[in-house]
């Protein structure tokens, strides 16, 4: 029979192997063609920038060829990524941008 005391061992097991959910960076990665406007425009409109930070993350992606451009649980990053390539093929840019696991 499992005794109370042993209910709560194994409770406390069980909570001390949960992890917390893993996190993902969204990065933008650099080309030859789209706009610079666009990609400071897809900033402010997929990651609720401001006109100076997208400004700041879209020179830092065309100078060292990838960039940050948030850090989210991963359903969420997928999501970012999906909804970015979709506007970029809309808009016929070959604009590219994937997910990193942070820590990998
Ligand atoms: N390199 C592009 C240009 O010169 C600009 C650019 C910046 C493209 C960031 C993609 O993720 C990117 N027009």
């Amino acid at each position: 029979m499992v005794t109370k005391y042993q209910d709560q061992l194994l409770a406390d097991q069980q909570k001390n192997k949960t992890k917390p959910p893993s996190l993902f960076n969204v990065v933008l990665l650099n080309d030859d063609y789209t706009p610079m406007e666009f990609v400071i425009q897809v900033l402010q409109k997929f990651f609720s920038l401001d006109m100076d930070s997208a400004t700041r993350i879209m020179l830092k992606v065309h100078t060292e060829g990838k960039g940050i451009c948030g850090t989210y649980p991963r359903d969420l990053a997928a999501t970012k990524v999906k909804r970015v390539l979709d506007y970029a093929k809309q808009h016929q840019h070959p604009l590219q941008c994937v997910m990193e696991e942070i820590g990998s």
